[in-house]
């Protein structure tokens, strides 16, 4: 083989087997086998050779131009296998890893518990309505019948702002609201949050009422007690509760009874007040004492949160420690 082709086999070769992508392969076949490559330019020289020289001079191009191609065609399969292969290294996955799992929220159980009152006094025929958290005198003390100098205006019980508002200490203020807008007859009760000036292990400053009230023509002390009994069954959820009614005092009614409630023979515990709307509320909104009457209570809904679910300490709803949330999915 003479030099000079021998030089450009081995250059070709060399620079084959080192091209590291596809493109510069190419590029490197264009080079050396296209219509202007460097063989194909050899080929060209056979003319200027004498008659004799020429069919091994031509065999010898022919060969470094086969060998060439073949190069070509290992070095393309080389590469197209080392792509694959570092394709497959950058998108292995690693099947032993855990998981990413997704946090799935659920309702606070002050929230379960109040729409489960809603959902059962909803039943019992009654609508919800709300009102604001910031309320005048009028609204949370003067038009329930608390006089002016009661102790529950006092400052240690009520948050005032000093121009007038307060915040409200009860969600009757939302029943005097729907009284005046709807008057009478209504059934009606009154979710949300109330606000005293006190801290302990059963009192927080800020606890969820519900207040129901029920006005018409006839409604009695019994309709009272009939339809309390029925939610306190419903809400505890066992046939085993025996319900007692005390004789107490409010303002807003009378008469007044708190009522307890013993579970499965257990203790008897307090769970909300209530009684007939006193004349004079209902006189504050306008309706009729002589022509309507009706019954009212209010209870705290933590307070029967922590009786359904068995907490002892109050302030344990607003920790929102997720390790107790949690328990309530
Ligand atoms: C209670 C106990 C007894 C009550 C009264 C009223 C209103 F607005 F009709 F006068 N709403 N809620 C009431 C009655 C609340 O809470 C212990």
């Amino acid at each position: 083989m003479s030099d000079s082709i021998g030089k450009l086999l081995q250059s070709a070769v060399s620079a084959i087997t080192d091209s590291t992508d596809l493109k510069e392969l190419e590029n490197l076949r264009v080079a050396y086998l296209g219509k202007k490559g460097q063989v194909t330019a050899l080929m060209q020289q056979m003319k200027g050779l004498i008659a004799e020289e020429r069919p091994k001079f031509g065999q010898q191009v022919n060969d470094i131009k086969v060998e060439i191609a073949a190069t070509l065609e290992r070095q393309k399969t080389l590469l197209a296998e080392a792509g694959l292969a570092a394709r497959i290294e950058a998108e292995r996955i690693d099947v032993s890893l855990p998981g990413v799992g997704v946090d799935v929220g659920a309702l606070h159980p002050v929230t379960r518990t109040i729409e489960r009152i809603t959902a059962l006094f909803g039943q019992l025929g009654f609508e919800v309505a709300e009102g604001p958290e910031i309320e005048s005198d009028f609204y949370n003390f003067e038009a329930l019948n608390i006089p002016a100098h009661h102790p529950a205006r006092a400052m240690h019980d009520t948050f005032y702002f000093g121009d007038g508002t307060l915040l409200r200490t009860h969600t009757s203020s939302v029943q005097i609201r729907h009284m005046q807008r709807v008057g009478a007859p209504c059934r009606v009760i009154s979710p949300g949050r109330v606000y005293r000036c006190d801290s302990d292990q059963t009192h927080t400053p800020m606890f969820h009422q519900v207040e129901g009230l029920y006005i018409d023509e006839a409604v009695s002390f019994s309709d009272l007690m009939g339809h309390l009994e029925t939610f306190l069954k419903l809400f505890f959820d066992q046939d085993d509760v025996r319900i007692r009614f005390r004789p107490s005092y409010f303002p807003f009614t009378e008469p007044s009874a708190e009522v307890d409630i013993s579970i499965g023979g257990g203790d008897w515990l307090e769970v909300l007040g209530s009684g007939m709307v006193h004349p004079n509320v209902l006189r504050a909104v306008n309706v009729d004492p002589e022509t309507h009457r009706g019954y009212a209570f209010g209870l705290g809904v933590e307070r029967l949160a922590m009786l359904r679910y068995g907490v002892d300490d109050l302030r344990v709803f607003f920790d929102n420690d997720v390790r107790f949330l949690r328990q309530f999915g």
